[in-house]
């Protein structure tokens, strides 16, 4: 065991809205809220990659971040780098973490040298995860950091590749299992293209139809009882990814038969860059049954990239949450914050800062969506708006008991002639800001 790396702070308690930085001001884990615990309402994980992998580094400079398990023997420093994260989950006390298999262990000379690594970072996680609590809501394989998958994983125009990350799933879905981890992710991390001019389209859908295929049977066969989650992005790192949305990714799960195998976990930022907000995408996936879990971060209204911010917006987060317990919550997924600090935060304690905004916006907002749902302040504008269809007309249409003939007679006979009505935005607009 290393020494501590964050050994100046003291484990983060609730300590109501005058506390110091680092306490939770909102936060309050055991706090009832619609007859639910905080905590098991929102489920909320660390992700590995951002908080301990990445090194603060960006496109036109070099990693920021001062860790000691940045340099040294790989595996060695991925220990040290396992001691620091399980410290941090546990001062932070929140349920979960994430990670893909390379956050946590080196890749070797080759393929049987990365597994030994992997097998050797996870017996120790296993100890950490029995000695602290702390479980794993999703684990998931890292398909897009190595050169042999720039052209892509399951779509990579090489069959060789595709197999390479399929035992590369296959062993992260193995390991996953091994931790007792919830769900399983898939980040479609380069399947899509850069140019059509080199691209088989069909050929490449075909692919990733057949790869996800082999995840569904493989999940099935090794008796693995989460959810499998696919999880939407529209572009970066490449030009067009497959899995652009959740729309789009619920029409492709159909087309292999595949939509009672996978839902989708959606991130907030990742909305942002298909051109819907984070409500859309929520929405989306609660109609179609494939709302699993949630990527929590923020972009930049003025980037029009992944920036991958903690997220800070009350109000937003209000009418999310209220969406996601209106239709049914969460059952295995939960509130990953897969959001990294700014490459300018270099203090260890910035981490926790970073979590702990994180936390108190999310708990703030669950108390606002506990307030709209009790109101009913939404719901019962949306109910009058359609109450038409609850009539015997609106039923029979619905039912497949009214023709194209049928209702131009009713038309014509009836001389059936609809009001106009107000759809009251600024009303409801008004409603909504009145309630926080
Ligand atoms: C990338 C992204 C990934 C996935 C997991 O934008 O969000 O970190 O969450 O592979
Ligand atoms: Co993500």
């Amino acid at each position: 065991m290393s020494k501590p790396f964050f050994a100046g702070i003291e484990p983060v308690k609730y300590r109501g809205p005058d506390a110091d930085p680092l306490s939770y001001r909102y936060y309050d884990k055991d706090r009832l809220v619609l007859g639910k615990r905080m905590e098991d309402h929102l489920r909320a994980a660390v992700c590995y990659w951002h908080s301990f992998a990445w090194p603060g580094s960006d496109v036109f400079g070099a990693g920021t971040f001062d860790r000691p398990w940045f340099s040294g023997a790989p595996l060695e420093a991925a220990l040290v780098k396992l001691d620091a994260a399980f410290e941090f989950f546990e001062k932070l006390g929140l349920p979960f973490f994430t990670f893909h298999d390379r956050d946590v262990a080196p890749e070797g000379a080759n393929a049987a040298e990365t597994t030994a690594n992997l097998d050797r970072v996870i017996d120790a996680m296993e100890q950490k995860m029995a000695a602290t609590g702390v479980k794993l809501l999703w684990g998931t394989a890292n398909l897009f950091s190595h050169p042999r998958y720039m052209s892509g994983a399951a779509t990579n125009p090489d069959p060789e590749v595709f197999a390479y990350a399929a035992a590369q799933v296959k062993k992260a879905m193995d390991v996953t299992l091994r931790l007792d981890g919830a769900n399983y992710v898939l980040w479609g991390g380069r399947e899509g293209y850069e140019t059509l001019l080199n691209t088989d389209l069909k050929r490449e859908m075909d692919q990733l139809g057949r790869f996800l295929s082999l995840v569904a049977e493989y999940k099935h066969k090794i008796g693995f009882k989460g959810l499998l989650l696919i999880e939407p992005k529209p572009k970066e790192p490449t030009k067009h990814q497959y899995d652009f949305d959740t729309a789009t990714v619920y029409g492709f799960l159909q087309r292999y038969g595949l939509e009672k195998e996978y839902k989708v976990n959606i991130e907030a930022n990742h909305a942002i860059l298909s051109g819907h907000s984070f409500q859309h995408e929520v929405m989306v996936a609660l109609a179609t049954g494939t709302f699993g879990s949630i990527d929590m971060n923020r972009g930049d209204y003025l980037l029009g990239w992944d920036t991958d911010q903690f997220h800070n917006d009350v109000s937003e987060l209000a009418l999310v949450l209220a969406t996601i317990i209106q239709g049914g919550g969460f059952t295995s997924g939960g509130m990953n914050f897969d959001a990294k600090l700014r490459r300018q935060s270099i203090d260890p304690a910035d981490l926790f800062h970073g979590h702990i905004g994180g936390m108190d916006t999310m708990a703030r907002g669950l108390l606002y969506a506990e307030k709209l749902i009790n109101e009913k302040t939404i719901e019962s504008h949306i109910q009058k708006r359609y109450a038409g269809w609850e009539t015997p007309l609106g039923k029979d249409i619905l039912a497949g008991k009214r023709s194209l003939d049928d209702l131009a007679a009713l038309v014509a006979e009836k001389k059936l002639d609809p009001k106009p009505r107000s759809g009251q935005q600024e009303l409801l607009e008004n409603l909504v800001n009145r309630t926080f």
